[in-house]
């Protein structure tokens, strides 16, 4: 009987280890970089996604490949803008994975100077991951997302303030391993600021460094043009839950994200259905911060959303929600 009682014990303890085990936080692989020279084809991207996750991949990795591109885009009606890019938009491309999904990164640079990308998304070490690639170089890593939330990636080459200031930023949505937990309608906002002035003897605006510094914004911006979704609003349902992936990419206001007529059921600092916030109002964002936000109408209506900071609204970072 002694002994049937030590041997229970045993195994009752090996159990209790091996639950440990499964529970606790396990390592992601280590992350290495290769920089080749040479570019790589990279498709370009559908400048009318911006506000969609796009689909998930059938398998676990999610392959990401990224042109760094000088281009000229349009940041508000009239102004043309020299913006440097993720594949020649700004924001840069909606990246869209599970948690436990591997990234794989490739980073190719077509434009005329250095640039690098961090995810906020990814455990990784920056000198590693994140170091800046040569004009006609091609950067490849790859990571595990450990982490479900709405995440800034952007490039990280100093000086940085400029960097982001001239459009290199986007969006990558992590879900949880099971999903949100329904079928909202969802879309995805990245907020961001420009600092032009225009460029002598051209109709065309580049990026003042000087301006940046101060951080009086001209044109403040949900996914990458003033105003865009006053002229184009963006329909939503009645009575049925409505999920905002909202990224905020400065590179210096906070946002103070705001939709009128209604209160946010569920906010998810970062994203992350561990840090639930109910009944909000306004959502704070920090530059380099996201959130997820959550929200039911009941009526139809034309439904506003802005930064609650009405000096960056009016510069263009309001939109109009269209329930129907
Ligand atoms: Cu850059």
């Amino acid at each position: 009987m002694k002994l049937l009682r030590a041997q229970a014990a045993a195994l009752t303890a090996s159990l209790l280890l091996a639950g440990v085990a499964a529970c606790a936080p396990t390592a992601p692989p280590p992350v290495t970089a290769q920089v080749t020279k040479g570019i790589v084809p990279v498709s370009p991207t559908d400048p009318n996604t911006l506000d969609r996750l796009p689909p998930l991949p059938s398998g676990h990795t999610v392959y990401v490949k990224l042109a760094l591109i000088d281009k000229v885009v349009e940041i508000a009606n009239g102004i043309k803008y020299r913006a440097w890019t993720f594949n020649g938009v700004v924001p840069g491309p909606v990246i869209h994975a599970r948690v436990g999904d591997t990234i794989d990164v490739t980073l190719t640079n077509e434009a005329s100077m250095g640039h690098s990308i961090d995810f906020h998304a990814a455990l990784a070490p920056p000198n590693v991951a994140y170091q800046t690639v040569p004009p006609g170089s091609t950067l490849h890593f790859s990571f595990v997302a450990t982490s479900p939330g709405a995440f800034l990636y952007h490039c990280g080459t100093p000086p940085v303030l400029e960097h982001i200031s001239n459009g290199m930023y986007g969006a990558i949505v992590i879900d949880p391993r099971d999903g949100w937990g329904d079928d909202a309608q969802q879309y995805v906002f990245v907020q961001s600021e420009f600092y032009p002035q225009q460029v002598k003897g051209t109709d065309q605006f580049e990026g003042s460094l000087q301006k940046m510094i101060t951080g009086i914004a001209q044109v403040v911006d949900f996914n990458g043009k003033a105003f865009q979704y006053m002229m184009n609003p963006l329909p939503i349902p009645v009575e049925k839950p409505v999920r905002l992936f909202v990224v905020n990419a400065g590179p210096s206001h906070f946002s103070a994200f705001h939709v009128v007529g209604t209160l946010f059921t569920r906010a998810l600092v970062d994203g992350n259905p561990a840090n639930k916030l109910v009944g909000v109002q306004t959502m704070p964002i920090p530059p380099g911060g996201g959130s997820v936000l959550e929200f039911t109408v009941h009526q139809p209506g034309r439904y506003a959303f802005v930064t609650h900071a009405f000096g960056d609204a009016d510069a263009g970072a309001m939109g109009v929600f269209e329930a129907k």
